[in-house]
């Protein structure tokens, strides 16, 4: 716009020195003009009115939360009354089969348990319902009787013809010729009894004896080459052979 007037002005000014022409003809356009400055920013527009309020909402639906924590033990209840006395139970009766079977079993583990013993011995032979047994010992009649108990038995004492036999028959097997057997009268002199304090229900001895002879013979022994039976002085040291029976 400045530039404008200044050309306009500078127009008039050359008009002044110079004679006008006879026919007027109108002038050239000058250039543009360069922009001006930007203008300054607006405000923002002020805060509006509040708008009306909204209608009520519907009720809402009830949901059941998660269960809380268990709460901690309350305290013991009060005692119950005693209750009734029961019916005592009828005892188990049983039956003469079942009873037979138990019988038979117990017998089975009786004679399992006398063979067991028996055969942990080095030489044993079954002689009727027992066993004679041995480890070829040779010892006193005390010693000897102790070594037998200590195994589960006790010194030999035949009570029949056929245990006396097999008394006889283990001397052999052991190579022996004389072996203890339990029969003793270390409680009364003269009276030989079974080690238990019974009376002897076999004997087998040899003519003249039992004689006490020196007066210091109070135990039994066998000989192997007769069978027969005498009293002895109870430190001698023959063959022990025990007898298992149970
Ligand atoms: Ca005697
Ligand atoms: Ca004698």
């Amino acid at each position: 716009m400045a530039l404008y007037l200044a050309v306009l002005l500078l127009s008039l000014i050359g008009g002044a020195h110079t004679e006008a022409p006879p026919n007027c003809l109108a002038g050239v356009p000058g250039n543009p003009g360069h922009n001006g400055h930007n203008g300054r920013d607006g405000k923002d527009g002020s805060e509006g009115v509040p708008g009306l309020k909204g209608d009520r909402g519907e009720p809402g639906v009830p949901v059941p939360g998660p269960p809380g924590k268990m709460g901690p033990a309350g305290p013991p209840g009060l005692k119950g009354e005693k209750g009734e006395m029961g019916t005592p139970v009828e005892s188990v009766k049983t039956d003469p089969l079942t009873k037979s079977l138990q019988a038979d079993v117990q017998t089975l583990r009786s004679r399992l348990s006398l063979i067991e013993k028996a055969t942990s011995f080095r030489i044993f032979r079954k002689v009727g319902m027992k066993y004679y047994v041995s480890e070829g010992w040779e010892d006193t009649f005390d010693s000897g009787r102790e070594l037998c108990r200590n195994a589960g038995g006790d010194l030999a004492l035949p009570k029949s013809e056929e245990e006396n036999k097999g008394l006889v028959k283990m001397l052999s097997d052991l190579k022996g010729t004389m072996g203890w057997i339990r029969a003793n009268d270390m409680t009364t002199e003269g009276t030989f009894l079974d080690g238990y304090g019974g009376r002897l229900s076999f004997k087998k001895w040899k003519q003249g004896e039992p004689n006490n002879y020196g007066g210091a013979e109070d135990c039994g022994m066998i000989q192997k080459e007769t069978g027969l039976w005498n009293d002895v002085s109870c430190d001698r040291k023959y063959h022990i052979v025990c007898e298992i029976d149970k």
